[in-house]
């Protein structure tokens, strides 16, 4: 029988978010630390600039950055990709983008599992980076064989968790009891297990092919790596995290500080070494330690355009053809200089940025403008509606990710002898048969809801439009 007392996906989401974060607050204290600190520079932030909390308030998007992160997991068998994709379903999470990391040397590929309306992403904008581990780019064969009998003989689901996937799917949902049992079950998945399911004698041999081998196949699950909360100001949080005990990396990733924020800037705190026990040849546990979990703040600003992604990715390129930023952070002035002078050919205001179609925006109907002034012609013209101060532009926040421009973040958190070398293939097509649906294409989506924003604004002055 059909309940008609379903809790809404959104509100499945947001107590899963909440869920993980208290979780990995408890296991990774210093992600707490982080959390306080990005909260006082949000705010100052936002004290300092009335422009900003106005535009926030008025898209409605000031309330969702305050309980807003990320967070990423690997794992390591298409079905363990399948049945993650069936539970992020029933959380409005759907996969957007797909990601190629064996470019940045790493053999992983994903996508981001993420709301994708509006309306879901004011919410609770929660997304997860999930990456499928490539046994197929292992080179050795005996070790790519002995990691995928371990791996099939995991079952990172608890019975609990399975069952409740099954009755969301046939019912069309699950009640405020079935859901917050759902939220605590799911958790189960993704929680720290300090006791390896491997040798230590098959971790050292999965550790040589490359570190994140080791961290997808040796345990029980599929443990969140890092929870990522966003700030408005990451210069501000990366200048105060050393008086706060957290070392951040040297540089920040991505874009340079500008006036109008593009895309993603993100910056970590190395991974820690934690203690972790693994059975040897008798069966007795040993001590030893294992190195995955950081912490991680991000920044986030416009949706680019393929032409202003394609611009970007030049200019990062150009940048670091004059300095590539060394992992010991001895050149990170000479790098930022590089790069600041770089994107100085990237418009820094966001009509040369709407204009030179770079970047994606919403537009909205000003409220007050006087209708009489109009013209049926410059009615019916959202240019001219632009220019003469009737239609508003907001820049449309890029909700995906840049881990292989950002490949700092992964190289810094692999250590300094993780240079192992992947050939780039990417695989879109097979990693969507072993997902069961196709990614959102990312451009396609903000292409979209610009649209449907200018259409929207055109449907409003249509009645002048047509007067004649
Ligand atoms: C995923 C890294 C990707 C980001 O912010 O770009 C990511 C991983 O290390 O598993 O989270
Ligand atoms: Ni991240």
């Amino acid at each position: 029988m059909k309940s008609t007392s379903f809790v809404s996906t959104d509100a499945i989401r947001a107590s899963f978010s909440s869920a993980m974060s208290s979780m990995y607050r408890t296991e990774v204290p210093a992600y707490g630390t982080l959390l306080s600190l990005v909260a006082k520079v949000n705010a100052q932030t936002l004290a300092a600039s009335p422009e900003l909390r106005h535009r926030l308030e008025q898209t409605d998007t000031l309330d969702r950055i305050s309980e807003e992160r990320h967070g990423a997991i690997r794992v390591g068998t298409p079905a363990e990709l399948a049945m993650l994709r069936r539970v992020f379903a029933i959380m409005g999470m759907y996969p957007v983008g797909y990601y190629d990391l064996s470019e940045a040397g790493v053999p992983v590929h994903s996508t981001a599992f993420r709301p994708s309306s509006d309306a879901s992403l004011k919410i609770n904008p929660f997304r997860v980076f999930t990456s499928l581990l490539r046994l197929d780019l292992v080179a050795n064969p005996e070790l790519r064989d002995e990691a995928r009998k371990v791996l099939e003989a995991r079952q990172i689901f608890t019975a609990e968790a399975i069952s409740l996937i099954e009755k969301a799917e046939t019912e069309g949902g699950l009640n405020a009891d079935d859901a917050a049992l759902f939220v605590q079950e799911i958790l189960e998945t993704f929680r720290w297990h300090d006791h390896a399911s491997v040798s230590g004698e098959l971790y050292d041999r999965l550790h040589d092919a490359h570190r994140l081998i080791a961290d997808v196949v040796s345990f029980k699950g599929p443990h969140i790596n890092h929870l990522t909360p966003r700030t408005l100001d990451i210069d501000a949080v990366q200048d105060l995290m050393p008086a706060h005990g957290i070392s951040p990396k040297a540089v920040i990733e991505g874009p340079p500080t500008r006036a109008c924020p593009i895309l993603l800037r993100q910056t970590s705190f190395k991974a820690l070494e934690e203690n972790v026990s693994f059975r040897n040849a008798q069966g007795q546990w040993e001590a030893g330690s294992h190195t995955a979990r950081f912490g991680e703040i991000e920044q986030r600003g416009i949706a680019l355009t393929p032409k202003g992604r394609a611009l970007y990715d030049q200019l990062l390129a150009k940048s670091r053809e004059v300095v590539r930023p060394a992992a010991d952070g001895s050149n990170a002035e000479a790098y930022v200089a590089a790069l600041a002078d770089a994107f100085k050919a990237f418009p820094d205001d966001w009509n040369d940025i709407r204009i030179n179609g770079l970047g994606y925006f919403r537009c909205s109907v000003v409220e007050c403008f006087p209708l009489n002034t109009l013209s049926p012609r410059e009615a019916a013209n959202i240019e001219t509606l632009v220019a003469m101060g009737a239609v508003q532009f907001d820049p449309i926040v890029y909700e995906d990710f840049l881990p292989v421009s950002a490949a700092g973040i992964f190289q810094s958190n692999l250590g300094d002898d993780a240079s192992q070398k992947f050939t780039a293939s990417p695989s879109q097509r097979e990693f969507e048969e072993q997902l069961g649906v196709p990614v959102l294409d990312e451009f396609a989506h903000y292409e979209s809801l610009e649209k449907a924003s200018i259409d929207a604004c055109l449907r409003h002055f249509k009645p002048i439009a047509l007067a004649s």
